[in-house]
């Protein structure tokens, strides 16, 4: 029995090489190690029982390892998820902060793995990046906004807003694909760069970026203020919209209006329209309004939904600003 209990400690020790499988050495290891004695004692040698054990624990070694990397199987498993259906996109309302008149959706990624996919679609997405993976997944999004959105008469003049990744970016086929996946919906597409994606200004990006632009398409710098936040960018790359992100919401006191005000006007300054994120409730929804910030996405204005709720929230907020309009009044989503 000692001997066994040396041999957990000394799995639990090696508890940073294998994570979260270490549940799983233990259980291999011991359960081999059970049937190997049984099997041994039948055969009666101390030495045949040492070398069932010195084996089953090489065993369960090998198990582990041919399971541990996780990031591996992530991508294999979102291969095959592509592949089978298994992703699905969803539309986030953007809206006007004087009208509050959705303009436009943010199309978003999400996965309908049991294990993956639970964990939101941040976590996944960030593994994921740096594969090429997440170019076919951006190529997918398109191609399912455009199918959904095109025919909506309700949705004609909104932008579509779609993340996309750096490595994407940096292929040579980037215009290609987003001209070809968006098809009709090109003219309307806004592409959602974030600050660490176009920081490498690259003459490939800077190529690519400004043939987006000639064909129509806007860009849009996401999560501002939480990369590297080179001024010069915004400059660079003539960004239709800046994005906020929703962190600058938790700001205290006076500082947080201060703060939104003054990226509205430097925001302002280079021809660009300012949205924030995150808005979750009607006191930061009245912050964004006092700070001159132009578009706003966030839980309390809507969340992100699939394409046919979309038409009740079209509705919906249509309604409430006529009767904003006549009361002269405002009235909660
Ligand atoms: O940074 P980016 O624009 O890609 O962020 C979009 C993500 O933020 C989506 O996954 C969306 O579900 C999430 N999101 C949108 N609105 C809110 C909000 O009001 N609060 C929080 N916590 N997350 C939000
Ligand atoms: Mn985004």
């Amino acid at each position: 029995m000692r001997f066994f209990q040396r041999c957990t400690a000394r799995i639990r020790r090696l508890r940073p090489v294998f994570d979260e499988h270490l549940d799983a050495v233990v259980t291999v290891a011991l359960a081999s190690s059970l049937a190997g004695l049984l099997a041994a004692s039948l055969i009666a040698s101390r030495d045949a029982v040492v070398l069932v054990i010195a084996l089953s624990a090489c065993g369960a070694v090998v198990y582990v390892g041919n399971r541990v990397r996780p990031k591996a199987r992530l991508r294999r498993a979102a291969r095959i998820g592509l592949r089978r259906g298994e992703f699905h996109v969803v539309y986030q309302p953007i809206v006007d902060m004087r009208t509050r008149h959705c303009v436009g959706v943010e199309a978003l990624l999400r996965w309908g793995h049991p294990k993956f996919g639970a964990g939101g679609p941040g976590q996944f997405i960030g593994e994921l990046e740096g594969t090429r993976l997440l170019g076919a997944l951006t190529c997918f999004v398109l191609r399912e906004a455009n199918s959904a959105l095109t025919q909506l008469p309700f949705a004609q003049h909104w932008h579509i807003s779609v993340n996309i990744c750096a490595r994407h970016l940096m292929e040579d086929r980037f215009v290609e694909d987003i001209c070809e996946s968006a098809g009709p919906l090109l003219e309307r597409l806004v592409l959602e760069l974030t600050e660490r994606s176009c920081v490498e200004r690259t003459p490939r990006v800077v190529t690519a970026l400004s043939h987006m632009k000639q064909r129509g398409v806007r860009l849009s710098l996401d999560d501002f203020g939480t990369g590297f936040s080179n001024l010069d960018l915004l400059a660079d790359f003539r960004f239709d919209y800046v994005k906020v992100d929703r962190r600058f919401l938790a700001m205290r006191g006076e500082a947080r209006i201060q703060f939104l005000k003054s990226v509205a006007a430097l925001v302002h300054t280079l021809g660009a329209k300012v949205v924030v994120e995150g808005v979750e409730r009607a006191a930061e929804h009245d912050v964004v309004k006092r700070s001159g910030i132009d578009l706003a996405q966030g839980y309390w204005h809507g969340k992100p939904m699939a394409v046919d709720q979309l038409r009740a929230f079209a509705l919906a907020t249509a309604s409430i600003s006529t009767l904003h309009d006549v009361t002269g009044t405002e009235h909660g989503a």
